[in-house]
C-alpha cells in the first residue's frame, strides 16, 4: 500500500473549516488504501511563542479531533512530533543541504514575518519547511495531503530529497503532493480572497469545528457575498459565494452544478440559511465526540504511544542510513 504522510499544528483550540475541507478529510479517506502516518506537529508550533500549559492542551484536543473526525488508529498512525525525535535530527542535516537563498524564497515566511517585522521573527520560522522536508522524508511517503498554502513547501521537500539522493546515494522517495482542488483554498468568510487561517482571520471569517454549531451558523448567515443577486460558480467574480457553494458541496457530496441548479432563482439567503444547517448537523455529532474522547485521557494518550512506537520503526531506520551516508561513525 502507498505511503501518505501529513501534520497539522496544535496552535489553535479547534481545528477550521479550512484544515478539515483542505486536508483532514483526505487524511480519513486516504486510510482505506494507503499506509498512513499522521502527525501533530508541536515542534512546528513553537517557531512563535506558545503558553507551555496551552500549547500541551491543544495537542490533545488535536489527537482527539483527528479521531472524532475518522482517523482510525488501527489503520493510521497518529503521533506527536516531538515523541518521534529523528524528525529533529534529520531536519540538521537537511538544513545543512539547504541554501540560505533558497529559504528565503518561501513565501510562507515571508508573510508570517511581516507583521513584526523579521528582526522579530524566530530562526525556527526561517527553517520551517526545512524542517518539515525531514518530517515528510523519514517515512518515504508516496502522496502528502495538504491544502494549496504547502504547495511550495513540498516543492522544497523535493528539491532537498533529489540533492540529497545524488549528493550521496538514493536515500529518499520524491513525494507527490495530494492537493483537490476543489477545496485546495477554503477562504475567509469576512474576506473571501483571502484563505481561512487560525491567525489571520478575523472570528467571524473563520468556522472552527469545536465552536458552538450555533455560533458557526450565524457566521455562515452573515457571510460577505457580493452586490449581485445570482447564485453561479464565478470565483474571479463571486469568491463570496463561491466559498459558500464549495462549502456546502464538500459536506453533502453534491456536485457544485447541481447546487447552482437547485438554487435558481433564489436568493442568498436561502443558500445561506441552508448551509448553516448543513454545518450545524455536521458539527454537532463532531464536537460531542471530541469532547467525550478528550474525557478519556489514558485512551487517548495509548493511541498516541502506539502511534509514536509506529513511527520510530520507520524513521530510525532512515535516519540510520542518512547518517550514514553523510559520513557519521556509527555509534560503538
Ligand atoms: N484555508 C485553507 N484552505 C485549505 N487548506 C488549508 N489548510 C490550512 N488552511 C487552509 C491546510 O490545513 C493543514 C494544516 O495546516 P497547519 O497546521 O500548517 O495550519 P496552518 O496552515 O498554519 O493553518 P492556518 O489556519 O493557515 O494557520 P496559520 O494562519 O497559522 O498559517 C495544511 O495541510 C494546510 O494546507
Amino acid at each position: 500500500r502507498p505511503r501518505v504522510l501529513s501534520g497539522i499544528q496544535p496552535t489553535a483550540d479547534s481545528f477550521h473549516f479550512g484544515n478539515y475541507l483542505g486536508a483532514l478529510r483526505q487524511w480519513v479517506d486516504l486510510q482505506r488504501d494507503h499506509q498512513p502516518f499522521f502527525f501533530i506537529a508541536d515542534l512546528h508550533a513553537i517557531t512563535v511563542e506558545q503558553d507551555p500549559k496551552v500549547l500541551r492542551e491543544r495537542a490533545l484536543r488535536s489527537a482527539a479531533q483527528l479521531l472524532a473526525m475518522g482517523i482510525d488508529p488501527e489503520r493510521s498512525a497518529i503521533f506527536i512530533q516531538s515523541h518521534v525525535p529523528e524528525h529533529a535530527q534529520l531536519g540538521w542535516v537537511l538544513q545543512c543541504l539547504t541554501g540560505f537563498g533558497e529559504a528565503r524564497r518561501m513565501t510562507q515566511f515571508k508573510d508570517k514575518s511581516a507583521k513584526g517585522g523579521e528582526g522579530a521573527a524566530s530562526v525556527g520560522l526561517f527553517t520551517y519547511p526545512v524542517l518539515q522536508a525531514a518530517d515528510i522524508l523519514l517515512y518515504r511517503p508516496h502522496y502528502v495531503p495538504v491544502g494549496e498554502d504547502q504547495r511550495q513547501h513540498l516543492e522544497l521537500t523535493r528539491d532537498l530529497a533529489q540533492r540529497f539522493n545524488s549528493r550521496y546515494k538514493k536515500t529518499f522517495r520524491l513525494p507527490e503532493p495530494y492537493i483537490l482542488k476543489a477545496t485546495a483554498k477554503i477562504t475567509d468568510l469576512q474576506e473571501p480572497t483571502a484563505k481561512m487561517s487560525k491567525s489571520a482571520s478575523s472570528p467571524a471569517g473563520i468556522i472552527e469545528m469545536l465552536d458552538e454549531p450555533a455560533r458557526s451558523a450565524k457566521k455562515i448567515r452573515s457571510a460577505v457575498t457580493d452586490s449581485e443577486a445570482e447564485i453561479r460558480f464565478d470565483p474571479e467574480t463571486k469568491p463570496g459565494v463561491n466559498n459558500l457553494l464549495t462549502i456546502y458541496s464538500a459536506l453533502t457530496a453534491r456536485s457544485v452544478t447541481d447546487l447552482v441548479e437547485e438554487y435558481a432563482g433564489k436568493g442568498y439567503g436561502d443558500l445561506k440559511k441552508d448551509l448553516a444547517d448543513v454545518v450545524v448537523d455536521f458539527v454537532t455529532p463532531f464536537r460531542d465526540r471530541t469532547l467525550e474522547l478528550l474525557d478519556d485521557q489514558a485512551y487517548l494518550t495509548e493511541v498516541l504511544r502506539r502511534g509514536a512506537e509506529q513511527a520510530r520503526e520507520v524513521a530510525t531506520a532512515t535516519l540510520r542510513d542518512v547518517y550514514s551516508r553523510v559520513g557519521f561513525v556509527a555509534p560503538p
